[in-house]
């Protein structure tokens, strides 16, 4: 336990069951003090989240899918209504068609692109714009990023642009809220074993090669991703914006492997 976000309302957007990196970061905030609240896109993840949440006091949980206006626009409505304040916001929403992700990148769809971009980079845009009314105390934001945002890494395809276009956004975004002194930044993850990962062509080698030849000798994990947040989220980052962490072993750091 400790106190970096004492009593701070941090919104966590995400959670879609245990092994989301989104919930290693909840975890990370509870442990350091905070009030969480979770959004949630259907009914399904509804269910997880109770289950998730049951033994922790506090929790509160909110609908929202990140296509809909309406939903963006309610759920800082209904925040507003209930909290007042937030303190922080953590997105970590990201979707692609599977099929998109292996072979060439020239096969993408006109809707897929589309698609990726709207979910994976538009939807950070649009949250901001809407929690930056609520962030009346400051505040800071995260996204989660990968390495496919600033290199070629084979499989990646559209979700690399996505990035590309997120990580970018970060920096418009952050002198944009920079004078009312919400921060925001992302952190780049190395691979992790989720629901998004799963059944990604090639998934296993890329955690092979980290366990053989990156820095750490080893892959990272959601609650060391996690703990990051919360050192963004937290004054000990006052000074930090516009900026992308990376959380990847050292991965980043390495020429062709
Ligand atoms: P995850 O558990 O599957 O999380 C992805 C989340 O995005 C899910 O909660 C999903 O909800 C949500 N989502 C998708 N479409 C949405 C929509 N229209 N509205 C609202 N939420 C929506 O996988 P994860 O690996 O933790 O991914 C979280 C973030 O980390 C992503 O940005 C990903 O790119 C990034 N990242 C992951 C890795 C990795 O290796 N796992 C590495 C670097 C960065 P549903 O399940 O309901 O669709
Ligand atoms: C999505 C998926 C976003 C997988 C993701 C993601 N961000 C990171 N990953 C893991 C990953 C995926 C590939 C990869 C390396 C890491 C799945 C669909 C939803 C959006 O290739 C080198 C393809």
């Amino acid at each position: 336990m400790n106190t970096l976000l004492k009593d701070k309302k941090i919104l966590i957007m995400g959670v879609a069951n245990k092994w989301s990196i989104a919930w290693g970061i909840a975890q990370s905030c509870i442990e350091a003090g905070a009030n969480i609240i979770l959004t949630y896109q259907g009914e399904r993840n509804l269910s997880n989240l109770k289950k998730l949440t049951a033994d922790l006091a506090g929790i509160s949980l909110y609908q929202c899918d990140v296509t809909q206006d309406q939903d963006i626009i309610a759920l800082f409505h209904n925040l507003e209504e209930d909290f007042g304040v937030i303190h922080g916001l953590v997105h970590s929403i990201a979707f692609a068609n599977k099929e998109e992700l292996e072979g060439a990148y020239y096969n993408t769809s006109r809707e897929g692109y589309h698609l990726a971009q709207d979910i994976s980079s538009y939807s950070l845009v649009a949250i901001s714009k809407y929690a930056r009314p609520l962030m009346k105390e400051g505040g800071s934001i995260v996204t989660m990023t990968y390495l496919g945002g600033e290199r070629v890494v084979q499989n990646y395809n559209v979700m690399g642009v996505a990035k590309a276009a997120l990580e970018s956004s970060v920096r418009y975004l952050s002198a944009d809220l920079g004078p009312e002194n919400i921060r925001i930044n992302s952190i780049s993850a190395g691979p992790i074993k989720t629901l998004a990962a799963q059944g990604v062509k090639g998934f296993r080698s890329i955690l092979k090669v980290y366990e053989e030849k990156v820095p750490l000798r080893r892959t990272v994990t959601q609650g060391e991703v996690g703990d990051t947040a919360v050192f963004l989220l937290s004054p000990m980052a006052r000074g930090i914006t516009g900026e992308n962490i990376h959380v990847d072993a050292g991965y980043h750091t390495m020429g062709l492997l």
